[in-house]
């Protein structure tokens, strides 16, 4: 019997990146349902050759036989939902709710941490952090990360691109802060330590990805008036002394991890992979900076979670 894919908050932008890149992989075979809120039913959406219709979610979509749910779901549906579909299923959760519960995946770092039929898919900032580290900490290990973004709207969704332009703060449909000719310095809430949620994220997920507990990670994340891309200046230090030669062979041992000369959001917008440049050496051979860009709809979401329900499949992201 053919497998089900499910794939809810289909209409959303992560969810039709999700739905695009799917509709691009060898997967003619497996039969792919679409949901999204009441506001969406009936909507369609094109797939492959075919188009597709988005029916509204609940209870009773929850109770249906999927192999595979792909929830591109804000925190409070997930919430809601996950447990449901996984009483059936194998469920692949992009929101935050579940992150420090269940494993958290970036496919060509750490598959094989995966333990029952509940995913996470990290944060859009997380996986260009540990992409672009993951073969440095392989190989000369890591003391110290500290990391500082410059976050596009698309991480805020349909409605932080709509602020793009906007002048006036009493009509913004998401940020806190208008954004034109300006940054805001925080994604997401302060907390009670001064932090925003952000940082909490990328802190919190790249020591788990990465398997750094004793890793002391710094994070500063800050929300820049480009559509799509998030770029990331990382400052590091190895555990033992490297080069900065050794340390670009070892980024490209990452699958999807590709060395430029300048990392930025216009050669990396609608591509696959995470473009790392300008490393180089600080104060001594143990310490080093970078910059990194990732797509942050596509490898920083959609194409993450696609590339887990592949592996899952046994077949290869085309
Ligand atoms: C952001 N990382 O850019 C978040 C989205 N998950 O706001």
């Amino acid at each position: 019997m053919a497998k089900k894919i499910a794939v809810v908050g289909a209409t959303g932008l992560v969810g039709r990146t999700v739905v695009d890149i799917l509709s691009h992989q060898n997967i003619e075979d497996l039969d792919v349902y679409l949901f999204a809120s009441k506001l969406s039913h009936g909507k369609i959406l094109k797939f492959s050759n075919t188009r597709l219709k988005v029916c509204a979610l609940d209870k009773d979509a929850a109770n249906l036989n999927f192999d595979y749910v792909l929830m591109c779901t804000n925190e409070n549906v997930s919430k809601k939902y996950v447990p449901l579909f996984s009483k059936k299923s194998v469920v692949i959760d992009f929101s935050s709710q579940f992150r420090h519960k269940f494993p958290l995946i970036v496919p060509q770092i750490n598959f094989n941490d995966i333990k029952g039929n509940i995913i996470c898919n990290p944060n859009c900032s997380t996986v260009g952090v540990c992409m672009a580290l993951n073969g440095i900490a392989k190989t000369f290990g890591l003391e110290e990360i500290t990391i500082s973004t410059y976050q596009s709207l698309s991480g805020a969704g349909q409605l932080g691109l709509l602020d793009k332009f906007e002048k006036d703060a009493k009509k913004l449909k998401k940020l806190d802060y208008v954004i034109d000719n300006n940054l805001i310095p925080y994604i997401g809430k302060i907390e009670n330590d001064g932090f925003c949620t952000e940082e909490h994220k990328l802190m919190y997920e790249t020591k788990k990805i990465l398997h750094l507990d004793d890793v002391v990670v710094r994070a500063q994340t800050t929300r820049v008036p480009i559509d799509v891309c998030h770029g990331e200046s990382i400052f590091f230090k190895t555990k033992k002394p490297a080069t900065t030669k050794q340390l670009c062979d070892a980024v490209v041992q990452t699958k999807n991890c590709k060395m430029v000369e300048f990392a930025m959001p216009i050669l990396a917008s609608g591509k696959d992979d995470v473009l790392v440049s300008r490393i180089r050496q600080c104060e001594d051979d143990r310490h080093f900076c970078m910059f990194v860009t990732i797509d942050n709809l596509r490898k920083g979401a959609a194409q993450n979670g696609v590339e887990i329900l592949l592996k899952y499949l046994g077949r290869e992201y085309v």
